[in-house]
């Protein structure tokens, strides 16, 4: 069945439909549903911290859906024996067919579909602002040793990955889209982060952060940072932030194809 949030102890209003949303390119709302057979590893995410403020402002909506409840054999059976034999378990598409059938009204604008799998393509930034544009994704994760192939040819799942290693499952990248997306909305952050990220040129490496007290166990705050001279601190945040990417990334400043000057502030 589907399972709203446990809302406790803060009691959060029904997502709004988007009567200016329409209008917008910028996107204003976005609603995710997550398939997952283990909504409770998503739980806690979504009542803590930056996520929950942006459900509480009725920015977000995630809904979690436990796919295991539409099997329809008493053991509600979501995984069998892969064809031609092998270790572990595949995805039945059975039950994630009928959990989709149940979400996706046929009237209405197809959502953005992802799959969390290491063959898909890794997410940037730059993804992460295109799905905070959307009005609805729906992501799936898988368990066991994969999904059976025509998951992906039944529905228009775009394949995403959040780097190159294996998980044992897909509920860990859903957090990281959530995440990613859930600060991108505009209201959800005091500050307006578009406006900070466009202030940057390229793609760039943070520059290093300091706060009180100025003197910590004989490790001093750099005194640029205490001199009160904004265009000396932007210059020589620009510079360490410059010297970092040179050293860390370097892939970064060539001006890589995939990432490209679009990236912003990684
Ligand atoms: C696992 C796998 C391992 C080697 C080669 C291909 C592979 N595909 C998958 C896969 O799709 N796995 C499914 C989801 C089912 C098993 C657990 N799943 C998973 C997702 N493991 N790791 C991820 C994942 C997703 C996004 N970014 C990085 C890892």
């Amino acid at each position: 069945m589907t399972r709203s949030l446990n809302l406790d102890p803060v009691s959060l209003s029904v997502r709004t439909e988007p009567t200016v949303k329409g209008a917008s390119t910028t996107g204003t709302s976005v609603r995710i549903d997550v398939l997952t057979i283990f909504p409770g590893i998503l739980e806690g995410f979504l009542n803590e911290s930056i996520v929950r403020i942006a459900r509480e402002k009725g920015l977000l909506e995630v809904v979690l859906h436990d796919f295991r409840q539409f099997a329809e054999d008493k053991h509600r059976t979501v995984d069998d024996k892969p064809f031609g034999g092998g270790p572990g378990m595949v995805l039945k598409p059975e039950p994630i067919f009928a959990c989709l059938e149940a979400l996706i009204a046929k009237d209405q604008q197809p959502p953005r579909m992802l799959l969390m799998s290491p063959c898909g393509s890794t997410l940037t930034q730059k993804r992460m602002r295109e799905f905070a544009k959307d009005e609805r994704l729906v992501i799936l994760c898988g368990r066991y040793e994969g999904y059976d192939e025509r998951i992906k040819l039944g529905w228009p799942f775009e394949e995403v990955s959040i780097g190159d290693y294996v998980l044992s499952g897909g509920e860990v990248p859903a957090m990281v889209v959530i995440d990613s997306v859930a600060r991108l909305l505009p209201g959800v952050l005091g500050h307006d982060l578009s406006a900070l990220q466009d202030s940057f040129e390229g793609p760039l490496l943070d520059h290093p952060h300091y706060t009180r007290p100025a003197d910590f166990r004989g490790m001093q705050v750099p005194a640029v940072l205490l001199s009160g001279d904004h265009s000396k601190v932007a210059a020589w945040r620009k510079q360490q932030a410059l010297e970092r990417t040179q050293v860390r990334r370097p892939d970064l400043l060539r001006g890589d194809a995939r990432r490209g000057p679009d990236a912003g502030q990684v």
